[in-house]
């Protein structure tokens, strides 16, 4: 069986292939897909994120070589960037809850 990481890797590439299929090349995100796949899978994080320009702005800061798409490698750097903001609220929020001891 695999292990809750292993899981959560398998489910990280399902969600970027299950979006980067709908159309155009299938192993990359258009800006059409990044934005469904945002609205959808990181609803929670980027609900601050009312601002239609954000997704214009997070994709070009995503496409890091420049191919006007996001592959699986420049999406991976997102979940990284966002994986390492909640952990810093993870922290404060163990913190926290030391200090109510
Ligand atoms: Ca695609
Ligand atoms: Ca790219």
């Amino acid at each position: 069986m695999p292990s809750e990481l292993e899981n959560a890797m398998e489910s990280l590439i399902k969600v970027f292939h299950r979006y980067a299929c709908k159309e155009g090349n299938s192993t990359s995100l258009c800006r059409r897909e990044l934005k469904d796949l945002m609205e959808h899978e990181l609803s929670g994080f980027l609900k601050s994120q009312k601002d239609p320009a954000a997704v214009d702005r997070i994709m070009r800061d995503l496409d890091a070589n420049g191919d006007g798409e996001v592959n699986f490698e420049e999406f991976v750097s997102l979940v990284v960037g966002l994986s390492i903001a909640c952990e810093q609220c993870y922290q404060l929020h163990l913190k926290k809850q030391q200090q109510h001891k």
